[in-house]
């Protein structure tokens, strides 16, 4: 593996210089994010990004995310105009030379919390989750004041989107995701571009919207609706680890050469459906990174692997989950880890 950093381009309060000095950071993780959902990525501008991340002493090694259009997810007649933009900017991508692409088909909402700041017993805090404070969440204003990650929609936009999912079930927006990769896949197969589907974060539906890459199964069947190799998962161990159920390094070793990106934090699950990020160390919560990581190990991984979302801590403020400190903290651990697992001893 080798060690990336997510930034958030040039708006990011945490320079390029200062990622630079984090021990062992080879690759950065990242996007054009102020381009329309739905458009194809013009070269230059991809091309400009590269180029500062090189200009920093690092290389942009992930595109996280290119997002898919919510009227891919819908299948709607308009679908095939959006696909033909996202290969557009795959291929952009490809001749580039970045070979990762992160994405998600999570309904209307990327990762959702309904706390920023849950303090921790130490005075950090962290970002956290409950089911029941979900509950009482109120959308009915749009996405305004929600803690998560989500496109801005108003009201009258979030009202006509989670309408038009009442009839996108669980198995219709399977068929939507085979429609998408069945004519993504083969382009980036070409470009030489891998792509690494992010599970979904809380791994269960929310606001009665359908969540579908959850579990073990749900990869698996993923992997097989386009049966390629560039057809693959980003490994998130906080996403699938706030589920019991999953077995992550079982998972890992069933999935071996399609876990093309790593995401590796840790979470503690405090009930049902309810949990709050730690520090990354596998003591400090429920995921036993050192067992992912030595499947990973055991596997082959030689793709990126990043710290995620870290806590706010030593005073620090910042987006929520991805200040610098904590996430740093997180990146010489699991190179820790790492070489404790790869080098030879005695
Ligand atoms: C959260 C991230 C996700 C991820 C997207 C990929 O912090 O891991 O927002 O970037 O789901 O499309």
């Amino acid at each position: 593996m080798y060690m990336t950093f997510r930034w958030f381009g040039p708006t990011d309060p945490i320079p390029l210089a200062h990622i630079r000095q984090i021990p062992g950071v080879e690759g950065v993780v990242s996007a054009l994010y102020d381009v329309p959902v739905g458009d194809a990525w013009p070269r230059g501008r991809l091309a400009q990004l590269q180029n500062d991340i090189a200009d920093a002493g690092l290389k942009l090694a992930v595109v996280e995310s290119i997002p898919v259009h919510e009227d891919i997810k819908l299948g709607r007649p308009t679908r095939d105009r959006l696909i033909a933009n996202y290969c557009e900017s795959v291929r952009t991508m490809g001749e580039l030379g970045v070979r990762v692409l992160c994405y998600n088909f999570m309904p209307v909402f990327d990762w959702m919390r309904t706390d920023l700041a849950l303090p921790l017993p130490d005075g950090s805090t962290a970002l956290a989750y409950d089911d029941a404070a979900l509950a009482r969440m109120d959308i009915a204003r749009g996405t305004g004041d929600l803690p998560g990650w989500a496109a801005t929609y108003d009201a009258t936009e979030l009202r006509g989107l989670l309408e038009a999912y009442r009839k996108v079930h669980a198995e219709r927006l399977w068929d939507h995701l085979a429609y998408f990769l069945e004519r993504v896949v083969p382009v980036a197969e070409q470009a030489g571009v891998r792509m690494a589907i992010h599970p979904d974060d809380p791994p269960w539906p929310i606001f009665g919207l359908p969540r579908i890459i959850c579990r073990g199964r749900d990869l698996e069947r993923l992997l097989q609706l386009v049966d390629r190799p560039a057809n693959g998962v980003t490994f998130c161990t906080g996403s699938l680890g706030a589920l019991p159920e999953n077995d992550l390094p079982a998972m890992v070793r069933r999935l071996g050469p399609r876990i093309h990106f790593a995401h590796c934090r840790n979470v503690r699950v405090t009930g049902e459906r309810q949990f709050h990020e730690t520090p990354h160390p596998s003591a400090l919560g429920d995921v036993n990174l050192a067992a992912v990581l030595r499947a990973l190990r055991d596997t082959g991984f030689a793709g990126p692997m990043r710290p995620d979302h870290g806590r706010m801590i030593w005073g620090e403020r910042g987006r929520p989950g991805y200040g610098l400190y904590d996430r740093a903290l997180g990146a010489t651990y699991l190179q820790g880890l790492w070489e404790g697992l790869t080098t030879e001893t005695g």
